[in-house]
């Protein structure tokens, strides 16, 4: 069947992202927790918030948020302890879900991937038909999780639209709406917008992604290549591909200390466990690091890092 809207799909393009992931698996495997507020996270004074359910949101807890500042936020928050392992087999069985949908997964973290369903499209009455079936099935799957899900021609575009209508969204973005969808939407939505490149563009006066799509010329040249690149994305052209995964680009371990140190000797003690922890994931995966990263976070959560390429490959 191919009933597909004018005018014509030239990719269909699916983002998927689980719902408050962690906190959902663990609401899941205990349902006496899914009317209270809780955190992913440890207890210690210097844990961080990994995530919170949509109730605790409400308080304004959020991911990466220190945990002490989460409970002064939400004094009723429950805290959860993080079970990567149940996390990861659950991940298994949602990508399961998603390769039956396309011939392209490309996961991000445990929790999103983009799908290229291109070709499986032509089997359904729509995109949106085959979004609502990955929804479904991810809930059947998984007995009662939740993924919201966007749908456009771009990459660029079906990310922002799966978390446009969150939690439980499925948000389509056909090719003719794609700049309409955009224009509103604020700079820092572009990619390789940080906040160093959003004071620059907004100098110019341009705020919303709309701004940039109708930038002259003139102003998009005071951002060197740049400019291009983000009038290209602002105007919903993005022609990434979705990609199978490759091996891992970096392979590490680290560690929240549960008290402050401050003496050379001590932090450089810690470095051969964290080195050791490191080499032993390499070498599992028969595997050679290039380089190696120290990252360093301070009791302000300022995070330093130095780092070397090395003269030949180690594990
Ligand atoms: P996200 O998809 O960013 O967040 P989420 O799934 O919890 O919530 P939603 O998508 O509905 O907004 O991340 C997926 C999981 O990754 C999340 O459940 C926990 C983990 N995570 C961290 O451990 N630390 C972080 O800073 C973030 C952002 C996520
Ligand atoms: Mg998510």
């Amino acid at each position: 069947m191919t009933s597909r809207e004018d005018p014509p799909w030239e990719r269909v393009i699916v983002h998927a992202d689980m719902d408050a992931f962690f906190a959902a698996v663990e609401i899941l495997d205990d349902p006496s927790l899914a009317p209270l507020p809780i955190a992913i996270g440890g207890r210690s004074p210097r844990s961080v918030v990994a995530t919170a359910n949509y109730i605790a949101r409400r308080y304004g807890v959020r991911s990466a948020m220190p945990m002490a500042l989460a409970r002064k936020k939400c004094p009723e928050l429950v805290i959860v302890p993080p079970r990567m392992q149940r996390y990861r087999e659950i991940s298994q069985t949602v990508m399961a879900v998603f390769r039956r949908y396309a011939t392209i997964v490309q996961p991000l973290s445990l929790d999103e991937a983009f799908m290229d369903v291109t070709e499986q499209a032509t089997c359904y009455a729509s995109p949106e038909a085959i979004g609502r079936a990955i929804k479904d099935d991810v809930l059947e799957a998984t007995s009662g999780l939740r993924v919201s899900v966007g749908i456009s021609n771009t990459k660029f575009v079906a990310k922002i639209a799966s978390d446009f209508q969150k939690p439980d969204g499925l948000t389509i973005v056909h090719p003719f709406m794609v700049t309409a969808f955009l224009a509103p939407l604020p700079i820092s939505a572009l990619w390789g917008v940080g906040p160093k490149t959003a004071q620059r563009v907004e100098a110019l006066g341009l705020k919303s992604i709309g701004d940039v799509a109708r930038a002259s010329d003139q102003d998009l040249r005071k951002l060197g290549r740049l400019g291009d690149q983000l009038k290209r994305l602002a105007q919903g052209i993005d022609h990434r591909p979705v990609t199978p995964p490759g091996p891992p680009k970096s392979v590490g371990w680290e560690r929240t200390l549960e008290g402050n140190i401050s003496a050379t000797d001590d932090i450089a003690a810690l470095l051969g466990p964290a080195a050791d922890a490191v080499a032993g994931r390499l070498r599992r995966r028969s595997m050679l690091a290039e380089g190696v990263r120290v990252k360093l976070k301070t009791t302000d959560f300022d995070v330093l890092t130095r780092q070397s390429v090395l003269s030949s490959g180690t594990n």
